[in-house]
């Protein structure tokens, strides 16, 4: 069974991005549980989050699930990448994430490298950045597996990122680190319809590599208010066997309360069952 989660962020300085839920914990969780969700995906400043906060047990008080941990408030707060030309820099993004990784492992909750992953750029060729990377992943899975848990690289469309782009190239990258159980593809369907030629064609592919999936329209905002047709997904989604969450990472419009209820009939209407 695919499972339905919704996304929050606790971070105040990535205000404007792709989250349904803001700020407050609590009322997130009591929503996302009165309609029918199983697990929420924090955005969070860092891993104390999860227990200064009292987060993981506001999120068990309502019998939700942590579905996964997004890293990108490395980036966001203190600009770390794991390709950047500064080695103090890739350290700090590399610990980052390891620390996310053993916040996250007692919940079932993998971390998430999207935006860390970085860029190259005039001072790091594509060749030294995807051996920056390369590195830092050889790493951070052998961390998820010490951990017990698994690891999620998200490839990003062209105008977030130059280095994974697309399905094939991020299961490429996997293939390459050799750790298939512990590190996995974060498929971003709003990436996805940027990237991909056929979306359902590219999961099937994709297959058991699929680790977690945000669920998005095609222009970022809830499922249903966009163009994406969403019945060829679902049905590849199962045809593969798939039993992560479908993660809503997607703008708050009208507003949280509403993207969530699109989010929530998108989902029982496509991918439940
Ligand atoms: C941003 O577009 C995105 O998809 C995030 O999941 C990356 O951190
Ligand atoms: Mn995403």
């Amino acid at each position: 069974m695919i499972k339905s989660s919704i996304t929050i962020s606790l971070v105040n300085e990535a205000r404007g991005g792709p989250f349904v839920f803001w700020d407050d914990i609590r009322a997130a969780c009591k929503e996302a549980k009165e309609l029918g969700f199983t697990g929420i995906e924090i955005f969070a400043p860092g891993p104390e989050v999860l227990a200064k906060s009292e987060a993981a047990k506001i999120v068990a008080d309502h019998g939700l699930q942590i579905s996964a941990l997004g890293t990108g408030g490395g980036w966001v707060l203190h600009k770390w990448t794991l390709t950047s030309p500064e080695e103090k820099v890739r350290v700090n993004a590399r610990n980052f994430i390891a620390s996310m990784i053993e916040a996250g492992a007692p919940f079932g909750a993998p971390a998430i490298i999207g935006s860390l992953q970085g860029r190259h750029s005039e001072t790091v060729d594509p060749l030294l950045a995807h051996s920056y990377l390369e590195e830092a992943l050889d790493f951070l899975s052998a961390k998820a597996k010490n951990a017990g848990t698994f690891l999620l690289f998200e490839p990003l469309n062209r105008y977030e990122s130059n280095l994974v782009r697309t399905i094939d190239e991020g299961m490429a990258l996997v293939n390459k680190i050799g750790q298939k159980d512990h590190l996995k593809l974060l498929c971003d369907l709003f990436h996805m319809n940027i990237e991909e030629a056929d979306i359902a064609a590219s999961l099937i592919k994709c297959g058991t590599m699929v680790g977690h999936v945000h669920l998005a329209d095609s222009n970022r905002k809830p499922a249903g208010l966009g163009h994406t047709d969403f019945g060829p997904i679902s049905l590849a989604l199962k045809q593969i066997g798939y039993r992560g969450y479908v993660s809503a990472e997607a703008l708050p419009l009208p507003d949280s309360s509403m993207a969530a209820r699109h989010t929530i009939d998108c989902f029982n209407r496509h991918f439940k069952g």
